[in-house]
């Protein structure tokens, strides 16, 4: 837990978000400005910074692909959804502890904008 880090703090509680799913290792809670129908973010308990950070982590990785998976099913994205990891400052990444969007409920073109 990285007290700077506003995603440690939703995981531990200290900072309010609307979860969607939990297991031991991952939490995944809806994006405060969702850019689609469905936008929840799935992030590891453990602080990563990001994506490359969490390559190096397999088994947080895997967690966090199958909460992603299991975030999709929840939320009913039996037509299809994106898993995006913004890495970086030309990938646009704001919040330096990993995320993955899961994004979908509308069709969403070639690219999201
Ligand atoms: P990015 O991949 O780092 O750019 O995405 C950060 C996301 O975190 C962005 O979509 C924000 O809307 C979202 N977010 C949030 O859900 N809750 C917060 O308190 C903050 C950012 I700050």
């Amino acid at each position: 837990m990285e007290n700077s880090c506003l995603f440690c703090r939703i995981v531990a509680g200290e900072i309010p978000a609307t979860i969607v799913h939990r297991t031991e290792t991952t939490v995944a809670f809806r994006d405060i400005d969702p850019k689609a129908p469905t936008h929840v973010l799935v992030i590891p308990v453990t602080h990563h910074a990001d994506v490359v950070a969490l390559a190096g982590d397999p088994a947080a990785a895997a967690d966090v692909l199958a909460a992603a998976a299991k975030v999709a099913e929840i939320e009913g994205l039996t037509a299809g959804f994106r898993v995006i990891f913004n890495t970086g400052r030309d990938g646009g990444q704001e919040v330096f502890h990993v995320h993955a969007h899961v994004v979908g409920g509308a069709p969403l073109g070639p690219m999201l904008a």
